[in-house]
């Protein structure tokens, strides 16, 4: 049994967010055509209370994109994004939610950022995801969506050391920084999770 991850399609990852993914909203239409070739379609949503400690806001002095340290594990400080209850954090309306079964929120915890549907950064807390899949019965775990070089990419190393066998969905993805993905894509590769075009999903051969 197959399943899709959408991961993070929201408001503000696409261009006029607060935190805009370059050419965000061009997968849309994508993974609209991928999910009917799935047995279960899953998204996830960056929620973030307005005081998250990922927000530069948060770290006077600090500038957006600046690399520091919260509570030991090292963070890039982002615009303010995805805060609970905005239009920002809400799923993208062109996403077609009729075959979206559960939602995985993820960075509620101000203390802590959470790029995985999986696990927050410290590994310390899980979402539920890879049990609520298990127990849909699924083994293959196919990624997409925003951003690739981060959401999607630490979800895909989750979804791999969980023990799925996992797909990331080159060309349903787009990232932040072209550098991180080629780096995110030779460890996920280095990992044994698979990196695939769309078109494979779309027209299996015979
Ligand atoms: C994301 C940075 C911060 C993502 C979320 O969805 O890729 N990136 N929060
Ligand atoms: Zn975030």
């Amino acid at each position: 049994m197959k399943a899709l991850l959408l991961i993070d399609v929201q408001n503000d990852f696409v261009p006029g967010g607060a935190l805009a993914v370059p050419g965000g909203a061009d997968i849309i239409p994508l993974l609209n055509d991928l999910q009917p070739r799935f047995d279960l379609v899953v998204a996830t949503q960056d929620w973030h209370p307005a005081q998250h400690g990922s927000f530069a806001s948060q770290h006077p002095g600090r500038a957006v994109f600046s690399q520091t340290e919260l509570h030991g594990l090292p963070q890039t400080l982002w615009p303010d994004h995805c805060v609970q209850n905005t239009p920002g954090a809400a799923l993208h309306p062109a996403l077609d939610l009729a075959r979206v079964e559960a939602i995985f929120r993820k960075g509620t915890d101000p203390e802590i950022d959470s790029y995985s549907g999986f696990f927050d950064n410290g590994h310390r807390k899980s979402t539920g995801l890879a049990d609520y899949l298990r127990g849909r019965g699924i083994g293959e775990v196919y990624v997409a969506g925003l951003a690739a070089d981060y959401c999607v990419y630490f979800s895909a190393k989750d979804a791999q050391a969980a023990g799925f066998a996992t797909f990331f969905i080159e060309d349903a993805t787009r990232a932040i920084d072209a550098a991180g993905l080629a780096a995110a894509l030779a460890d996920l590769r280095r990992q044994g999770a698979h990196v695939v075009p769309s078109s494979g999903i779309l027209s299996p051969a015979q």
